[in-house]
């Protein structure tokens, strides 16, 4: 069924590995100065932390079939969607570590990633992303161009008046977007049986009369086939597609979570089901030998280590610049500078 080559499939995986690795070696830095206590405050990685380790195949599978000009916005567990999509990670990782040659000057951190270059950004308020993916769609069809907006977000956020009046305006222009749900089955500490009608959240599709796709297992040969059509039909001027993935949260909602609400049955569920494992098996009954597959990971392993060493070696932001870059219009009293145009002022 699938069209992906043997080079694809390996480029697959060596995406989901470093997605991988590079979350389990935050982990570690993230903890690093913040026991006994978990001061939250503290280390490398001050402020919270959501890991996205079980979610690779959803990002990887998708991402693929999209050019640096396509959009894409993702929620607050961004880091697997960014390494796919192609942000700068030397970049990225600064930023996570609050340095100055950040994406954003270190003023954002790990929940607002934005790297124009590829057109990807993040946000921590859940569904924020799925407008302006929606507005990337407009723009390119008002552009007459053929890019895409992909907007991604978790299964809690499929009920958010943000994404359902973008369904509703993508179908009604036929607007060149992708949505794609990751369903983790959890939203923080609440199961996906208590949030929503409908346990499948592609269903959501059927009332803005457009495709409604259900990827019910983590594999990213399924996902990629899907998204395949999905960006191809947007792509071509026919409309909008919602794909929901079947993922799987191997970590707490975000690092420190002592996951109380969850059955170490269920935890344990999810950690089986390994995607990257998956994939592996799949390489390795295409003659791919184990060999080239550990090749790859240590590609990943020090691409990864690059990245972390050289943002902790940045320096860290100088607290006179915490408003630069901030706003258009400053309060007064905020900086001395003064308000550079008269919002209720015109021409006339
Ligand atoms: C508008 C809004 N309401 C509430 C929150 C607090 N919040 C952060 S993550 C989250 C759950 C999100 O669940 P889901 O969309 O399934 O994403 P997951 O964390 O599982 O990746 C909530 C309610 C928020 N960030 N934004
Ligand atoms: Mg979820």
């Amino acid at each position: 069924m699938t069209s992906v080559s043997t080079t694809q499939m390996k480029s697959f995986y060596e995406d989901m590995v470093t997605a991988r690795v590079y979350e389990e070696r935050l982990q570690e830095e993230y903890m690093e100065g913040k026991t006994p206590g978990f001061d939250i405050s503290a280390g490398q990685i001050p402020g919270e932390l959501h890991l996205a380790a079980g979610q690779e195949a959803a990002a990887v599978g998708v991402c693929h079939h999209l050019r640096d000009e396509d959009t894409v916005t993702a929620p607050h567990r961004p880091h697997h969607i960014a390494i796919a999509k192609g942000v700068d990670l030397k970049r990225m990782t600064a930023e996570i570590f609050g340095r100055e040659t950040g994406l954003s000057s270190g003023k954002g951190g790990h929940m607002h990633l934005f790297d124009p270059d590829v057109n990807f950004a993040c946000s921590g308020i859940i569904a924020e992303g799925v407008p302006p993916a929606v507005g990337a769609g407009l723009t390119a069809q008002k552009r007459n161009e053929d890019s895409v907006g992909v907007a991604f977000l978790g299964e809690g956020a499929i009920s958010q008046g943000a994404f359902l009046e973008s369904l509703n305006f993508a179908s009604v222009h036929d607007m060149p977007v992708v949505f794609i749900i990751e369903d983790n089955d959890w939203a923080i500490s609440m199961p996906k049986e208590r949030v929503a009608d409908s346990q499948d959240g592609s269903r959501r599709a059927d009332g803005f009369d457009m495709p409604g796709i259900r990827v019910d297992q983590d594999d990213v040969l399924a996902v990629s086939e899907a998204a395949r059509e999905a960006v191809g039909r947007a792509r071509d001027g026919n409309g909008p597609t919602v794909i929901e993935v079947q993922v799987h949260r191997r970590m707490g909602h975000f690092m420190g979570d002592p996951e109380t609400y969850r059955s170490e049955a269920d935890q344990e569920a999810h950690r089986r089901r390994d995607s990257i494992e998956r994939l592996a098996a799949d390489l390795r009954s295409h003659g791919v030998d184990d060999e080239t597959l550990a090749e790859i990971r240590e590609r990943a392993e020090s691409r990864v280590e690059e990245a972390i060493e050289w943002a902790k070696d940045q320096p860290k932001p100088d607290p006179e610049d915490a408003y630069d870059d901030m706003w258009v219009n400053p309060p007064s009293g905020v900086t001395d500078t003064e308000p550079n145009f008269d919002l209720a002022g015109g021409d006339d």
